[in-house]
């Protein structure tokens, strides 16, 4: 029995059951959100779905016509849909199989298929969406993320299209993956491909964005990349993506981003966008070590400044590091291994860009406006690049000390709950 709290008094959590793949109606997965919304506290959506509504490989798919609105704290649970028979178990990742999910929603190109309007904290999990924007967060903090396949088929391995994850409005502090308590944070793992964005964040701030696959089918392997894993615009800002450093399933938080167009994209237009983290990634392998490049894999256009971009590898990619006019990342990136690109770092714009302490895949240093013969960096632009000294080995200690969540010159800590 899960008692909330309310109004008045506590009220049992009721269980809502989805019976059927029709789009509305008694026993949808619409009237159990329905249902959910008008029942005060917070409840439970489940799945109970006949096999005959399912595929041989036991995949049930829901095919909605318009939007569904969360408009309370919920838990959707798509694990929770049986076995049917032979076909293959519902499962969020584990250490030795893939995430198979068997609850798939479609929906219109173009149309937010589960749009979260709570203010109180909503967990998705076990879910496949794709062809429109399968989970869009609109208001509210502390909403999770997990355990889902954004863009791909409930068996991993077929790209749907569409928009992943959007984070807009005023939601902030969402957990999109692994939350890192130490509990179950493989599980916790979202795939994200065949998107043309995978997370689109649209100035929006805190989010933690760990422990995902971007560009891979549920195998960490196989390529199906998006055009962009993950776009933030505008004012997104003090956004976390990787490891927080904290001790505990750190190398679980990483993310794994490979293959497609662009690995992730700050894109500030009109207004800045600063302050964000990568931290301890992989962009241009795959969950294997092996090469996964991107075209670009970071991004940073004019107006972003004061990223974090460190102890991540780049490795395989086209270029690693894009960065435009107006960019400052003083001192922020640094003692990340910036290897076997094409191109090591392109930048166009007139700032100094600090990249000290980097790897850069030689201990001669990079080679462009470099005097080694590492990966290169081209200056296109009035700029230039500060990127003495660097690390001699890869496995070189970073000799920049931080505390926890937080670089000396930075104006806040990271949190995920606010400074
Ligand atoms: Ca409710
Ligand atoms: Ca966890
Ligand atoms: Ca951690």
């Amino acid at each position: 029995m899960a008692l909330a709290l309310v109004a008045g008094g506590f009220v049992e959590a009721a269980t809502f059951t989805v019976v059927n793949t029709a789009d509305s109606g008694a026993g949808s997965l619409r009237q159990a959100i329905l249902d959910a919304n008008a029942s005060a506290g917070a409840d439970v959506v489940d799945f109970a779905i006949p096999s005959g509504s399912c595929s041989a490989a036991g995949v049930c798919v829901i095919t909605l016509v318009s939007t569904i609105s969360i408009d309370e704290a919920v838990t959707i649970d798509g694990t929770t849909q049986p076995q049917h028979g032979t076909a293959p178990a519902n499962t969020c990742a584990t250490a030795t199989d893939d995430s198979f999910l068997r609850v798939e929603i479609l929906g219109p190109s173009g149309t937010r298929l589960l749009e979260v309007n709570s203010t109180n904290s909503t967990m998705i999990r076990g879910l496949s969406l794709g062809s429109g924007y399968g989970i869009s967060l609109n208001s509210g903090t502390g909403h999770k993320v997990q355990c889902n396949h954004l863009g791909l088929s409930g068996d991993g391995y077929t790209g749907l299209g569409g928009y992943g994850v959007l984070i807009e409005g005023s939601a902030n502090e969402a957990i999109i993956g692994t939350d890192g308590d130490g509990i179950d944070d493989l599980a916790e793992r979202n795939v994200f491909a065949g998107s043309t964005y995978g997370i689109y964040c649209n100035s929006n701030s805190r989010n933690w964005i760990a422990g995902n696959f971007f560009g891979f089918a549920a195998d960490g392997v196989t390529a199906l990349g998006n055009s962009t894993s993950i776009f933030m615009r505008q004012s997104s800002t003090m956004n976390l993506v990787g490891t927080n450093e904290d001790g505990v399933s750190d190398l679980l938080e990483r993310n794994i981003i490979g293959y497609g167009s662009t690995g992730i994209y700050f894109r500030p237009g009109v207004f800045s966008d600063r302050q964000n983290w990568v931290v301890g990634n992989w962009i241009g392998l795959d969950a294997d070590g092996n090469p996964a490049g991107v075209t670009t894999a970071i991004k940073i256009d004019t107006l972003g400044k004061g990223h974090v971009i460190r102890s991540n590898r780049i490795e395989n990619n086209i270029t690693g590091i894009v960065a435009a006019d107006d960019v400052t990342l003083s001192p922020f990136s640094m003692c990340n291994s910036i290897t076997g690109n094409s191109t090591g770092v392109d930048h166009s714009g007139t700032a100094t860009l600090t990249l000290q302490s980097n790897w850069w895949g030689d201990p001669t240093g990079p080679s462009g406006a470099g005097p080694g013969s590492g990966d290169s960096i081209v200056v296109t632009g009035s700029g230039s690049v500060d990127f003495t000294a660097w690390l001699v080995s890869a496995g070189a200690p970073c000799p920049y000390v931080f505390a926890d969540g937080f670089e000396s010159g930075n104006t806040q800590a990271w949190s995920n709950t606010g400074p």
